[in-house]
C-alpha cells in the first residue's frame, strides 16, 4: 500500500520540533518541560503501517500507528467539522466552518470574518447584522469531498448549514473553510451532495422548507404560493449557477456517476404546513433533475430571476417542469439518497415505509423521452424494516440500510433485491445486525466513490442510552464502527460524538494529502499582504506599529519564543488591528496571540499570516501573550500592549 502518511516524521525543510525545542533551550531546568511538549506534540515518533499492527481486533490502531482513513464528520449543530481517524475512531481535529471557535479565532481574525460575511445575500447580512454582523451558529449535516472522475481527489470537502441556509468549502490541503455563500430564494439547506463526474463541479443543494418568493413580507398567509428551490452552486467558484423551483419539500439527493441526473427525496408533497396537512397523502416522491436541460434552459435565457437574485431561477413543478423534472411516487416521506458504486441503482429508503425503492439510472433518459412511467424506474423495492433512512455500499454488491425504528442495520443484496422484484423466490436480506440505539446515516469506506472497498461501516446512532457512563441528562451519540470485510457485520467499537453529527464521509488517506506548513504565498492573508504593501510593510521582515489617523496597524513577527514587538503603544479610542506573521516554517509550531481582559484571541499555524482588529477602549496595561504552548519559553512569549488615557 502506498503510504503518504507515514512522510510527517521529517519535515521538508527546516528542524524538527523535537531538535527545536533542544537546540533552542539555554536554560538546563527547562529541558523537562520541553520534553513534556514534544511528547504533547507527537512529532519524532516512528510510526507502523496499520496493517502491521499484531492487535486482533483491526480497529486497535496502537499508540504510533495511524489510521488508514480520514473521517469527515458533522459536528451538527456545533457547526464544524470534526475530522476522525478510521478505524481508530480517534477525534484527530476540528474545522470551524459556520461556529465560533475560541480555540482558532473562527469568528474574530479578519480572515474569518471576510469567508463567513462575503458570500451573505443581502437579507442574510441584515438579519446578520442584528447579531452583530456574523450568524455565530450553523447546523452542519452532509460533509461531501470533492470529486474527479468517480472518487475523491483531495481538494475540498463541502458542507450544508441547515440553519442559515448556507453552503461552505473547506480546502484539504489546510484543513481550513475558505468559502462559504448563502443560498438566495431557500431556506434550510438540507441535503447536499457533489457532482461525481468529470469532477466537482457542481455541489447540489436542497433547500427544504417552502417560503414566500420573494420572502419580503407578501403573501404571508397564501401558503398555495409558497415555494422551494433545488440549487446547483459551482464548486470552483462558490456562486450559485442556477435554481429549480420543485414541488414538496426537498429532503436528500444524491447524483449519479455520469454527470447527468440528479434525485432528491421529497416529503411534504401536500405542501401542507402544519404535521397533519403534511401528513395526508399515502404517498410522496423523488423528483429527478436533468442537469443538461436545465443548463441548456439557462444557456438560451429561458429563465426568471427573483428579487434582488441574479441567479436564474426555473419551473421545476410537477405542473409546469416538463423539461427539467420528473417526479417518480414513492411510498409516504421518503429520506436519505444513495447512489451504488455500481453507479447503476439508486436507493431512496422509505422512512414511514419500511421498503427502500431502487431505481435504474438507465431508465432516466427514457423517463424524459416519455417512453416509460416513473415508476417504471423503480426496479425492486424490498421491505427491509422499521424506519429505513440511509443506505451505504460494499464492493460486493451489498448494501446497508439503518432502521431507526428497530434499532437495526439490514444488510441486503441489490442483485437478489432486483431478481425478487422480477418475481423469483429469493430473499435479498443476508443480516440484520442490532446497533446501539436508532441509526440515521451510515457510512462505508469509500462507499459512496466507484472505489467502495467493503471494510469498515460505521453506524451513526442518534441515542446512546446506556452505552457510556452517565454524564447528565443529554447524553452522548453512538457512532458504531462495523466490521464489513467478513460475511458477517461485526461492532467492534463504540465511539461517542456530541451535537448529533448526523452524516460522515470515510476517505481512504492516500486521496488526502495536507501540508505541514503554510505557503507564504497563500492567499489566505491577500488583504492583508496589500494593506502591509500599502504601509510599507513586509509581512515576513518587519515588526512595526503604523499610525492612521486613529487607525493603528500593528505589524509583528512571531518566532519562537518572542514577539517582534514587545511592546505596543496606543491611544484610547484608536481602532486597532494586529497582523501577526508567524515565521517559525517547522511542523507543529503554532502560535498564537491572546489580548487580556479585551476577548481578542487567534492561531497563527506555521508560516501563516492573521489579523485582529478591536477598540482600545480603556487605558491601561494589558499583556498580550501567545497561548500556544510552543517552546520552553512559551511563558515569557508576551508583551505590554498600552493604551494611553
Ligand atoms: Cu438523515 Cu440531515 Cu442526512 Cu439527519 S439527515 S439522519
Ligand atoms: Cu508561541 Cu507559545
Amino acid at each position: 500500500m502506498k503510504d503518504n502518511v507515514n512522510n510527517t516524521v521529517k519535515e521538508e525543510k527546516g528542524l524538527s520540533r523535537r531538535e527545536l525545542l533542544g537546540g533552542t533551550t539555554k536554560v538546563a531546568a527547562v529541558a523537562g518541560v520541553a520534553a513534556l511538549a514534544v511528547s504533547a506534540g507527537g512529532v519524532g515518533t516512528a510510526s507502523k503501517a496499520v496493517a502491521s499492527s499484531p492487535s486482533k481486533n483491526k480497529s486497535h490502531i496502537a499508540p504510533g500507528d495511524l489510521d488508514e482513513y480520514y473521517g469527515f464528520w458533522s459536528g451538527g449543530q456545533a457547526g464544524d467539522i470534526r475530522i476522525m481517524g478510521v478505524p481508530s475512531m480517534r477525534e484527530l481535529a476540528s474545522i470551524p466552518v459556520f461556529n465560533y471557535c475560541g480555540a482558532t479565532g473562527w469568528g474574530q481574525t479578519n480572515e474569518s470574518k471576510e469567508i463567513l460575511t462575503e458570500g451573505l445575500t443581502p437579507e442574510g447580512r441584515e438579519l446578520a447584522d442584528a447579531n452583530g454582523g456574523l450568524y455565530l451558529n450553523g447546523d452542519t449535516h452532509h460533509p461531501h469531498p470533492s470529486f474527479t472522475d468517480g472518487t475523491y481527489d483531495g481538494r475540498y470537502v463541502f458542507i450544508n448549514d441547515k440553519a442559515n441556509s448556507r453552503v461552505a468549502r473547506i480546502r484539504c490541503d489546510v484543513m481550513r473553510t475558505d468559502k462559504i455563500i448563502q443560498v438566495p430564494n431557500v431556506q434550510a439547506i438540507h441535503g447536499l451532495r457533489v457532482q461525481k463526474f468529470p469532477r466537482t463541479g457542481y455541489v447540489f443543494a436542497n433547500g427544504e422548507f417552502r417560503i414566500p418568493s420573494p420572502n419580503d413580507g407578501r403573501d404571508l398567509e397564501d401558503v398555495a404560493k409558497y415555494q422551494t428551490m433545488f440549487s446547483a452552486i459551482d464548486g470552483d467558484t462558490m456562486e450559485v449557477a442556477w435554481q429549480v423551483i420543485v414541488s414538496g419539500n426537498l429532503d436528500n439527493n444524491d447524483t449519479d456517476y455520469n454527470g447527468e441526473y440528479v434525485v432528491a427525496s421529497c416529503y411534504n408533497s401536500e405542501n401542507g404546513v402544519t404535521l397533519g396537512e403534511m401528513m395526508e397523502a399515502e404517498r410522496d416522491h423523488v423528483v429527478v433533475i436533468n442537469v443538461a436541460a436545465v443548463e441548456a434552459a439557462v444557456k438560451a435565457g429561458k429563465f426568471k430571476t427573483i428579487g434582488d437574485s441574479k441567479v436564474p431561477v426555473l419551473d421545476g413543478t410537477k405542473e409546469n417542469g416538463e423539461k427539467y423534472t420528473r417526479y417518480i411516487d414513492i411510498p409516504n416521506s421518503p429520506h436519505g439518497v444513495n447512489t451504488a458504486p455500481d453507479g447503476r441503482h439508486i436507493v431512496v429508503n422509505g422512512k414511514l415505509s419500511p421498503t427502500v425503492s431502487v431505481l435504474a439510472v438507465a431508465k432516466f433518459p427514457e423517463l424524459f423521452a416519455g417512453k416509460i412511467k416513473p415508476r417504471d424506474c423503480v426496479v425492486a423495492e424490498p421491505e427491509l424494516g422499521l424506519g429505513p433512512l440511509h443506505t451505504a455500499f460494499d464492493n460486493k454488491g451489498n448494501a446497508y440500510t439503518t432502521l431507526f425504528l428497530d434499532s437495526q442495520i439490514c444488510k441486503w443484496n441489490v442483485d437478489k433485491a432486483l431478481a425478487a422484484h422480477r418475481g423469483e423466490d429469493v430473499n435479498p436480506i443476508i443480516q440484520k445486525l442490532d446497533v446501539q440505539y436508532q441509526p440515521g446515516h451510515n457510512h462505508t469506506s469509500m462507499g459512496e466513490t466507484k472505489d467502495a472497498d467493503g471494510k469498515w461501516l460505521v453506524s451513526l446512532n442518534k441515542f446512546s442510552k446506556d452505552r457510556y457512563i452517565n454524564v447528565g441528562p443529554l447524553k452522548p451519540e453512538n457512532d458504531q464502527l462495523i466490521d464489513i470485510s467478513g460475511s458477517k457485520m461485526k461492532i467492534v467499537h463504540d465511539g461517542p460524538t456530541v451535537s448529533e453529527p448526523h452524516d460522515c464521509t470515510i476517505v481512504h488517506r492516500s486521496k488526502i494529502n495536507p501540508s505541514h506548513i503554510w505557503d507564504r504565498n497563500d492567499p489566505w492573508w491577500e488583504t492583508a499582504r496589500q494593506q502591509a504593501k500599502a504601509d510599507g510593510v513586509v509581512l515576513e521582515e518587519d515588526s512595526k506599529i503604523i499610525r492612521d489617523g486613529n487607525k493603528v496597524r500593528v505589524y509583528i513577527v512571531s518566532i519562537a519564543p518572542t514577539f517582534g514587538l514587545e511592546e505596543i503603544k496606543v491611544k484610547k479610542g484608536d481602532e486597532v488591528t494586529i497582523y501577526v506573521t508567524n515565521m517559525d516554517d517547522v511542523e507543529d509550531l503554532c502560535h498564537g496571540l491572546t489580548l487580556t481582559n479585551y476577548g481578542v484571541a487567534m492561531e497563527i499555524q506555521p508560516n501563516q499570516t492573521q489579523s485582529v482588529t478591536f477598540k482600545a477602549t480603556r487605558a491601561g496595561v494589558y499583556w498580550y501573550y501567545c497561548q500556544w504552548f510552543c517552546h520552553a519559553l512559551h511563558m515569557e512569549m508576551r508583551g505590554r500592549f498600552i493604551v494611553e488615557g
